[in-house]
């Protein structure tokens, strides 16, 4: 496959212990040495020669400071519906999916659409690392350090007009790879949708890699969404339609359960969930509760969004 990134499973299993080298990472990083840049002994050589020193993606801490979670939890405790609804089943079972070749649709109210392949869409963007708390709405959190660009980058490219107020986002429909969509627990293919100026947020990303290495294939591979201050179910996997449009989707958790699961949902510890309180949530591999944040943390940058919105009404 012809990518321009070097793919992280190119990298010799030899070469990467996921998790001595996060902890060894987050060691060097409380140390102060290995501040703006990913050099640190042990990440897997991955960059683009031309862009970055060959060693390391630009990394930035957006969890102020926690050590991420266990690799072997994040890739092991998953919600993946396509593949099963026990957490388990993904990881069991993904390995049927066929990520490449793949290609993305873009459609919709935008200048330049198109079906593209997966390496044409990424080919322009350099990959950046960012650790992000994500918290799902059944109480439980992960920090990852995930490896991708912002949306907004690559929506530019396909020149959306004033007609895109909404961004729709599908993944792929395959009962034969996705043996989950065999049940209709939720509307397939599985559906999720951001206002255009939350799609367009410098947080919202891209994901093709985490941990330095290429998503695994129950973490959404070959690309994801990542919207930290949401709900972790608005972070749809392995995506394989795009869509500008002037109307607000219907989502597929929407349809499944309205008045559980509202088209924002944003992280937000004030407004409970009809069956269950969102105060707390269990960080993945701790024992006690912590407090859940407004917008999960991430207030400062994205609560202007939502000025002015009543966010009782709008969960
Ligand atoms: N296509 C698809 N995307 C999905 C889901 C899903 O079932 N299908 N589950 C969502 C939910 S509920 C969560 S919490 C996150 C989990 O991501 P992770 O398994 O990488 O932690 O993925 C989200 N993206
Ligand atoms: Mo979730």
């Amino acid at each position: 496959m012809d990518m321009p990134n070097r793919r992280p499973d190119a990298v010799p299993a030899s070469e990467i212990t996921p998790e001595a080298v996060y902890r060894q990472r987050r060691e060097f990083m409380r140390q102060g040495l290995a501040a703006g840049l990913g050099l640190v002994a042990g990440v897997p050589p991955l960059a683009r020669a031309r862009e970055l020193p060959a060693g390391g993606y630009p990394s930035r801490d957006f969890s102020a400071g926690e050590a991420p979670t266990d690799w072997e939890d994040a890739t092991r405790y998953n919600n993946f519906y396509e593949f099963g609804t026990g957490k388990d089943e993904p990881a069991k079972k993904a390995r049927r999916l066929k990520t490449d070749p793949w290609s993305v649709s873009i459609e919709g109210a935008c200048e330049k659409p198109g079906i593209l392949a997966l390496e044409d869409l990424l080919r322009p963007h350099p990959l950046e690392e960012r650790i992000y708390r994500l918290r799902c709405v059944e109480g439980w959190s992960m920090v990852i350090p995930w490896l991708g660009f912002p949306l907004g980058d690559l929506l530019r490219r396909f020149r959306p007009t004033s007609q895109a107020k909404y961004v729709v986002f599908e993944t792929l429909h395959d009962p034969e790879q996705m043996p989950g969509q065999r049940w209709p627990v939720l509307q397939w293919p599985y559906t999720e949708g951001l206002r255009i100026d939350e799609a367009m947020h410098p947080l919202t990303l891209i994901a093709v890699g985490m941990y330095g290495r290429q998503l695994p294939k129950q973490n959404g591979a070959p690309l994801r969404l990542v919207v930290p201050w949401k709900y972790g179910f608005k972070s749809i996997k392995s995506i394989v339609r795009i869509r500008f449009q002037e109307r607000q989707p219907v989502t597929s958790w929407m349809r499944a359960a309205p008045r559980e699961y509202g088209f924002y949902a944003n992280v937000n510890p004030t407004v409970d969930h009809p069956r269950w309180s969102q105060r707390k949530e269990r960080r993945i591999g701790e024992f006690f509760k912590r407090d859940t944040l407004m917008f999960n943390g991430y207030a400062d940058q994205v609560a202007g969004l939502y000025r002015g919105m009543d966010l009782r009404k709008h969960f």
